[in-house]
């Protein structure tokens, strides 16, 4: 298989597929994504994000991600992780309304204090006033299909 630019060197991502596939079916279900997340620094990763990101690698509809749409999975992945370290601007480990608005501002969306206000309170599941790295990418990706939908 060719290298992709971006996307890790294969023998690597096939190492990393092997500890998430626990099951050995050759399939990355959402169940085993989750467990793979959440061994990082991050608890109980939103099973809502997960079954999203599955959704949108799982090119045969089974609900699962192969080895050959993996490598961008991980790619996806890890570039949130850099993407939420950059707007995490006092490196708390998660977003407060400010970042969020600095970050939607830098995707391009031009929102207002109040509908930032609404985001953050639809999207911070322990109710601290800030939004988690899981429940980042989930307010992104519904705000980028709404967005879409509206167009
Ligand atoms: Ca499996
Ligand atoms: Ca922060």
């Amino acid at each position: 298989m060719a290298n992709q630019c971006g996307i890790p060197d294969q023998q690597f991502l096939w190492d990393v597929f092997q500890r998430v596939d626990k099951d050995r079916s050759g399939h990355i279900s959402a169940d085993e994504l989750q467990i793979a997340l959440s061994n990082g620094t991050w608890s109980a990763f939103n099973p809502e994000t997960i079954r999203l990101m599955i959704g949108m690698f799982d090119r045969e509809n089974k609900g699962t991600v192969s080895f050959q749409d993996f490598g961008a999975l991980w790619k996806y992945v890890t570039d949130w992780q850099n993407c939420f370290r950059s707007f995490d601007r006092d490196n708390s480990g998660n977003i407060d309304k400010d970042e969020l608005k600095t970050a939607l501002t830098s995707f391009g969306y031009r929102l207002s204090d109040h509908l930032i206000g609404v985001l953050l309170r639809k999207f911070d599941r322990f109710g601290r006033g800030t939004i988690l790295f899981d429940d980042f990418i989930q307010c992104c990706i519904v705000l980028y299909v709404s967005i879409s939908i509206l167009h």
